[in-house]
């Protein structure tokens, strides 16, 4: 079946143009100049309308065991949140557990999504543990599994910690076969001292996660990182969920030595603050706690990272979708702020939350569509398949309307949380039309899609390789 987009105007990384958009079938078909296409039957009219490739989220953790619990949101409401705030893509993170085989905890990730999803999906790997097997495993992976990417942590020693030597024969495994390598860059071991101090201190409420995970430590981990990542000759490097101006300059000096580095921040680092969110009263603070932890407002992280974001210092806008309700999930961790399960939910809101960016001047719209669609596909082995509005492209389109407003609250958000990290937000803009690989699942913001139609998508290797 044939659909036009008519009368919008298509953003792009070069820019915005009024152009007409013809669809056959799931993919994009061409592009015309306004009133050129031929006579088609079914029409959309996107006048006033942006219209823009449906987003893709790279980070995302649904259905995570974590802290006791698991992520509250399945693949089932994840995604459907996920495709009602624009975004057609998501690729979430499959765990393998310490002691697991690598292909194990990749078949139960599977066993998860497959035939819930209402949008399309990819997975990049957790390496809980490296070693011969799962080094052997990561070349599988690439090969046949179509996951091209693999992450380590820094952090939660005993949980999914590597240590140096383990994070550097990863890397240079990688450097082998063209994956990607992904950090969660903070200094655990160093982390777990002021927390156990903080502890014994009397120290319990929610702003103390904060506190004991200071900017030095992300810092110290991103500069470490990429250091392992030089001698493993220059294995290709992404951290993730960078969140502090410290570590921002680590990324930015290796980058302007040509290096293979790259990084991503996400909606509650540009917006949210320690002082603000994570230290609202008594255990209200919960719904913030998420590592990397928000920083202070009194310092330059906030404008910082929104200049990494136009200088491209930072290529990625993802959400590290990982929602926890308060009620039973959030409360494990009350009188000991370290038992609160890490995580924020915003899959749903990626889209406006960036858009706001665009209003406040603070990005290009070329900027905005690069950093949460075009950039993510790029990355992780998806473009030109996802992420652009091109003909050969699947037919991932948001019609984004620039005058309508978004309003956030628990009471009509789609994510399965008791609560929201943005209650009573109020922003410009609105996701209008969803079409995922050319089926309308969004009209006029009135949900249609259904779950089981999002496909499994076997990714490349990222397209910015040296
Ligand atoms: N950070 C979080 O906030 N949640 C899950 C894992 C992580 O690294
Ligand atoms: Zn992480
Ligand atoms: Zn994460």
């Amino acid at each position: 079946m044939s659909i036009l987009i008519k009368g919008g105007t298509v953003i792009g990384p070069t820019g915005a143009a009024l152009q007409d958009v013809l669809i056959d079938g799931e993919t994009i078909a061409a592009l015309y100049q306004p009133g050129k296409a031929p006579q088609i039957d079914q029409t959309i009219d996107a006048t006033g309308k942006y219209v823009i490739p449906g987003a893709v989220d790279a980070h995302t953790h649904m259905e995570l065991p974590f802290g006791g619990t698991h992520a509250s949101d399945t693949f089932d409401t994840g995604t459907r949140a996920a495709a009602i705030g624009g975004t057609t893509t998501i690729v979430d993170f499959a765990v393998q557990r310490y002691g697991e085989v690598v292909q194990d905890g990749l078949a139960a990730w599977h066993g998860k999504a497959d035939g819930n999803c209402h949008i399309d999906y990819a997975f990049h790997m957790i390496l809980g543990g490296v070693d011969d097997d799962s080094l052997k495993a990561m070349d599988q992976l690439v090969a046949t599994e179509g996951i091209s990417s693999f992450k380590l942590f820094m952090a939660y020693p005993g949980v999914f910690y590597s240590d140096d030597g383990q994070i550097l024969r990863a890397m240079q495994k990688a450097r082998d076969n063209g994956a990607m390598i992904m950090m969660h860059a903070e200094n655990g071991p160093a982390i777990d001292v002021l927390v156990k101090q903080a502890l014994e201190r009397g120290e319990t409420d929610p702003i103390h996660h904060g506190l004991t995970r200071p900017q030095e430590l992300e810092a110290e981990a991103t500069s470490r990182a990429i250091w392992l990542a030089s001698v493993a000759a220059d294995c290709p490097l992404y951290i993730v969920h960078l969140s502090a101006s410290k570590a921002l300059e680590q990324v930015k000096a290796a980058r302007d030595l040509g290096r293979n580095v790259f990084a991503e921040t996400c909606p509650q680092y540009l917006y949210l603050t320690l002082e603000d969110q994570l230290g609202a009263p008594g255990f209200e603070g919960a719904k913030w706690v998420c590592s990397t932890p928000l920083r202070s407002k009194h310092e330059t992280h906030r404008a910082d990272l929104w200049q990494g974001l136009r200088t491209n210092d930072l290529s990625v806008v993802s959400t590290d979708h990982c929602p926890f309700c308060f009620k039973d999930q959030k409360e494990l961790g009350l009188g000991d702020f370290s038992k609160i399960p890490n995580g924020i939910g915003s899959v749903e809101h990626r889209v406006d939350l960036l858009y706001q960016g665009v209003v406040d001047k603070k990005l290009s719209l070329a900027r905005w569509v690069e950093t949460i669609a075009t950039t993510p596909a790029r990355m992780f082995g998806l473009y030109p398949r996802k992420g652009i509005i091109a003909p050969g492209s699947d037919a991932d389109i948001v019609l984004y309307d620039p005058n309508g407003r978004t309003r956030i609250s628990v009471e009509t958000h789609h994510m399965n949380m008791d609560h929201s990290a943005w209650e009573g937000w109020e922003i410009d803009g609105r996701v209008d039309t969803v079409l995922a690989r050319g089926e309308v699942i969004v009209a006029n913001g009135e949900y249609s899609g259904r779950a089981g139609r999002g496909k499994y998508l076997k990714r490349g290797l990222s397209d910015y390789l040296l």
